[in-house]
């Protein structure tokens, strides 16, 4: 490296050495061209620059069409039933039939050794009287991401999955959950991070066009450059949130999957606070697995993760109908829920009353009322 060159540029080039993906190269020698220095001196530097990315350019452009030839990895898919999909996924023996077979009332066989489930197995976990699928994956191990253990196939079911739980063990959790994460990271699944609020449209011709230009956390000409250089010479760019090149390599990289997760940690782990450190979400600690009991509890945070509420309907002068919960999704208001009893029934509505998120029990409601787990509606038509 040379030495008359800014901490800027230093940190550009370190963020180079560590990238994994040609996108985050690519980016980081945006950042580099940037910040390198502009004045004679510097002119070997940004001819280097300039020739490395023109070379990744082209290697870019000559991955994106072998993956189009080569499609997705063979899947092991299991088809989605129930209000939801939610894979269950961790190393060998730690305890995934377990909690499947006392969440879903299953005899999914369990043993010592590991690998003892070799295909996906299933069941239907029930949640106030709805159903909720699990689905328990076979063992990922370090190095499942680049074909150890079947892990492909494996994985390939939890990009399908609607939402993801994660089960580590004993003392070496944490590292365990590191590890995990890594290998789904590495497989482009991201848990619990929001897709990035930056939109890139493809134009015909007319060069680049930036909209949000006071959400840049970089010059202007950086992002073009990057963008050029990814294959988005003509292009209308718009961001609605802060924009670093981490957030633009991810939002460009259209195979990220973006999932909610939950992880479960029992036996001899270590704290809930060093979990959520490495996990970055939600941890469950419990001592034992085993304990049926304790894992009751488990019910409603997962069915959280799928992103719905459930609400029971009645008929005027009756009961309500415990039995069979709608599953609708949690900006929904009374209108969707009317669309999803009958198509027609939402024009023809005469009242609304909801017992539950209203002030007052049967509270009358208009059609726009946005409902909330476990009301109880009543409409009349
Ligand atoms: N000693 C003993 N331990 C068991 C037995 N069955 C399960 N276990 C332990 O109980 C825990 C949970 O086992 P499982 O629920 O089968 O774990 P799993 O994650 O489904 O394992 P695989 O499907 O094999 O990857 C593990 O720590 C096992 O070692 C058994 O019959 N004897
Ligand atoms: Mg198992």
């Amino acid at each position: 490296m040379p030495t008359n060159v800014s901490i800027e540029y230093a940190n550009a080039a370190k963020k180079y050495y560590a990238a994994k993906t040609p996108l985050e190269k690519l980016a980081a020698l945006e950042e580099m061209k940037s910040q390198a220095p502009g004045h004679k001196g510097g002119e070997r530097l940004r001819a280097e620059l300039a020739r490395k990315i023109a070379q990744l350019k082209s290697e870019i452009e000559r991955q994106s069409k072998i993956q189009t030839k080569k499609g997705a990895a063979p899947t092991m898919a299991v088809k989605k039933e129930g209000a939801g999909q939610i894979v269950l996924m961790g190393l060998p023996a730690s305890g995934k039939s377990t909690l499947l077979n006392a969440l879903t009332g299953m005899k999914t066989p369990t043993g010592p050794q590991g690998f003892t489930t070799r295909e996906p197995a299933m069941g239907m976990m029930r949640v106030h009287n709805a159903n909720v699928q699990l689905v328990e994956l076979p063992g990922i191990v370090h190095g499942s991401s680049e074909g150890k253990a079947n892990g492909p196939q494996v994985i390939s079911v939890a990009r399908n999955a609607d939402a993801l739980c994660l089960i580590v063990q004993g003392r070496n959790a944490t590292k365990d959950v590191y590890m995990l994460v890594e290998e789904l990271e590495k497989s482009k699944i991201l848990l619990n991070k929001e897709k990035p609020g930056i939109e890139v449209k493809q134009n015909p011709f007319g060069g680049i066009h930036v909209d949000g230009k006071s959400f840049l956390k970089m010059p202007v000409e950086q992002l073009t450059g990057f963008l050029k250089s990814a294959g988005y010479a003509h292009c209308h760019f718009t961001a609605r949130e802060p924009v670093t090149m981490e957030k633009l390599v991810r939002a460009l990289d259209h195979s990220i999957q973006y999932k909610k997760a939950l992880c479960i940690a029992w036996g001899a782990a270590p704290g809930k606070e060093e979990l959520e450190k490495a996990f970055k979400g939600p941890v469950r600690v419990f001592q034992n697995v085993k304990d049926a009991g304790a894992l009751e509890e488990l019910r409603e945070p997962l069915f959280n993760l799928l992103g719905k509420i459930l609400v029971y309907t009645k008929k005027p002068g009756r009961e309500p109908d415990l039995e069979a919960p709608m599953v609708l999704d949690t900006n929904n208001i009374v209108a969707d829920l009317a669309k999803q009893l009958h198509k027609d029934l939402a024009l023809h509505l005469k009242y609304v009353r909801v017992w539950g998120s209203t002030k007052f029990p049967g509270q009358r409601v208009p059609k726009t009322y946005n409902l909330k787990h476990k009301d109880i509606v009543e409409i009349s038509a």
